[in-house]
């Protein structure tokens, strides 16, 4: 077996802390919590499949002035340490980028709150949590479960949608992700942003996030930003559409990584059925809180 192909293999789901995590992070689960960030880095941190990408390159766009030359120097998770992430994805571990760059550096993670590094609330860095309603984040989840051959097996559809409903797949249940974030945003002073309000209205969120990251930005560095960062745009971005993992790893006969961009593509992938009982499950667990999701625009 070649060198390549022993790493090529799909990573087992653990529980680690009390969160189901890929084997390769739950190992490393210590050294990752123990990660002392620097006041001025900021922490961009997400649901998987919430829009993270696109937070990460609008983030990357306004701390350059809008300069896309600078941010098209790299690919998206060379210019932006993973917090969490090992090699699985044939770059280098998120934790030893991170020795490597000096602050201010823009970190993403997929941690649930209750295990993000207590150092970032020490520091009062700032944090931003993109998300998504629950029926498009699953239905992105597993297909990109499918196409990424390093993660966890998703199995079949109605199985990864019933484990999404009821446990709760990688990083823990969707609904305790997004409450965890929601509860301690005054006090943490994070930023709470729905993918939904950036498709609806872009340059209204690139504008709040901007004012958030107390950066001045004339409006046309601001449309310019915008632009840039529209599905289409970020699509044909070499630098941002993660064609730049080797397809032995993301299998894009199976799904693009950038692949609609839409908010109710659910409706193509549940079935009445699905979405009846999915909407029972998500009033029982979510009916403490009132956050705004919305399933279509
Ligand atoms: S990851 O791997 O968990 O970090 O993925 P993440 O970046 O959070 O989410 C991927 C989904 O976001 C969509 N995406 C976008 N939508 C609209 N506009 C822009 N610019 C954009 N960039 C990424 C991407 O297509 C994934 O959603 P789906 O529904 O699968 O298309």
């Amino acid at each position: 077996m070649s060198e390549n192909k022993k790493v090529l293999h799909r990573a087992t789901a653990v529980m680690a802390k009390g969160i189901v995590l890929s084997v390769d992070i739950a190992s490393n689960i210590d050294a990752i919590c123990a990660f002392r960030p620097d006041p001025s880095d900021l922490l961009i941190a997400s649901y998987p499949k919430s829009g993270t990408s696109w937070m990460l390159e609008i983030v990357d766009l306004l701390l350059h002035n809008g300069d896309a030359k600078i941010c098209r120097q790299a690919p998206l998770s060379m210019r932006v340490p993973f917090l969490e992430m090992s090699d699985r994805l044939g770059s280098q571990p998120g934790l030893d980028m991170l020795k490597e760059m000096d602050p201010p550096r823009i970190i993403k993670t997929h941690l649930p709150f209750q295990l993000i590094p207590s150092g970032f609330w020490e520091n009062k860095c700032k944090t931003i949590y993109v998300t998504r309603n629950a029926k498009d984040t699953v239905v992105s989840f597993y297909q990109f479960q499918q196409m990424n051959l390093t993660s966890a097996d998703p199995g079949s559809w109605e199985g990864y949608l019933q484990r999404f409903m009821h446990e709760g797949w990688l990083y823990g249940p969707w609904y305790d992700h997004v409450k965890g974030y929601w509860e301690e945003r005054k006090k943490r002073n994070i930023l709470y942003v729905f993918y939904e309000d950036m498709k609806e209205n872009l340059c209204r969120e690139v504008t709040r996030i901007m004012r958030y990251l107390d950066l001045s930005l004339s409006d046309d560095v601001i449309n310019r930003i915008v632009d840039l960062t529209t599905f289409d745009n970020m699509k044909d971005n070499p630098m941002a559409n993660y064609t730049f993992v080797p397809k032995e790893i993301f299998d894009t006969s199976i799904a693009s990584y950038m692949r609609k961009g839409e908010v109710g593509d659910w409706k193509n992938h549940f079935t009445p059925q699905q979405s009846a009982e999915f909407d029972k499950v998500y009033e029982t667990k979510m009916k403490e809180v009132n956050i705004p999701f919305r399933t279509e625009l």
